[in-house]
């Protein structure tokens, strides 16, 4: 009877964000009709793969209007591509190139400002590989002075963050701030199913991940780093290296078995690859609700306070054992140096 009842005691996402809403009691359900509105666009991705329009572009449009048309937002950052068609005229666009946030028109401005990545990855979508939206939440200073300013705060401020990813299933993990938690999408009720609840990453993992074709221009403590996990001095096994090339896809590995995921700098980058505001924050911050860390080579990475909204940064994040050594191996390199 157990297992019945609980089969029929649905944990959707949507009952587990108005579970932590009744943590505020302050709260009017602004942020609960946000979170609802992301989790809308996320069905539509997942459900979007036989769409004959290019489904980076096809994203980034069902995302736009979902928050706009949500009423809880007030500027939201995209990573667009630069053939990406302009929206409606309800609101300016951000392209790479021009540096602009969106700002939402006044009757429809809300008090959240959402930071993300449509689809992160979606160079892998042609070859099947799992992609993923990311997505950090913020509060907005002041709603009717809104500038830049409200959207250039460090990760610590972040209110919440989360992404999901579209694979052989469809898996939203999001942390409003109390723990991590991981839901699975059941197509035949199109609700997320709470699956994971309170994801913690183990101490210490037995995976390396990193592009390791860019070696050559790794900085010392990165390359040292990287050759103790192949060759450990300490008589310990050496790691694994797993490195799928979709954020999302590393990330979600690292949280569930533990490990290191590393984005470093490099003589070609100087500030890695990786953007602040929709892909360091938000992984860093469910990092960090999960128990581990994250270090961009000089500081804890959400501590950083991004100067443009396309600003990248070098990043190591995982179990909190495995990025201590490497931030261990950059300071010895800042005392010597
Ligand atoms: P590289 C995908 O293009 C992406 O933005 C992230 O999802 C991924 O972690 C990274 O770039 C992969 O970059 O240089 O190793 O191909």
């Amino acid at each position: 009877h157990a297992a019945e009842a609980q089969r029929t005691d649905l944990m959707t996402i949507t009952r587990h964000v108005l579970n932590e809403q009744g943590r505020h009691p302050e709260s009017r359900g602004d942020f609960t009709i946000l979170l609802s509105h992301i989790v809308l666009g996320c069905k539509f991705v997942a459900s979007a793969g036989e769409e004959q329009k290019k489904l980076d572009v096809l994203s980034n449009e069902v995302f736009v209007k979902a928050l706009v048309s949500s009423g809880r937002t007030i500027s939201s950052v995209l990573k667009l591509d630069s053939d990406t068609p302009f929206l409606s005229a309800q609101c300016v666009l951000v392209s790479e190139e021009n540096e602009e946030a969106i700002f939402v028109d006044a009757p429809l401005r809300g008090k959240y400002c959402v930071c993300f990545d449509p689809l992160d990855g979606s160079s892998n979508i042609d070859c099947g590989v799992s992609i993923g939206t990311i997505f950090g939440i913020y509060m907005i200073k002041d709603k009717d002075n809104v500038t830049l300013d409200d959207v250039l705060q460090p990760g610590t401020d972040m209110l919440a963050a989360g992404y999901c990813m579209y694979g052989s299933s469809c898996t939203l993990v999001l942390s409003t701030g109390n723990g991590v938690n991981g839901f699975t999408l059941d197509p035949s009720l199109g609700e997320f199913i709470l699956t994971h609840p309170n994801i913690k990453i183990p101490n210490r993992g037995k995976i390396y991940s990193v592009n390791e074709g860019n070696a050559k221009n790794w900085d010392a403590p990165t390359a040292k780093f990287v050759e103790k996990c192949k060759y450990p001095q300490d008589g310990s096994s050496p790691k694994s290296l797993r490195y799928i090339g979709s954020m999302v896809a590393d990330v979600h590995r690292t949280l569930l078995y533990g490990g290191i995921f590393l984005y470093p700098a490099d003589e070609k980058s100087p500030n890695g690859k990786l953007r602040v505001l929709y892909e360091v924050f938000p992984m860093s911050f469910l990092m960090e609700k999960a128990g581990g860390q994250a270090f961009t080579g000089k500081q804890r990475a959400l501590e950083l306070v991004p100067k443009k909204i396309h600003d990248r940064s070098p990043i190591f994040l995982g179990s909190y054992d495995d990025v201590e050594d490497i931030k261990a191996l950059y300071a010895s390199e800042s005392t010597t140096a």
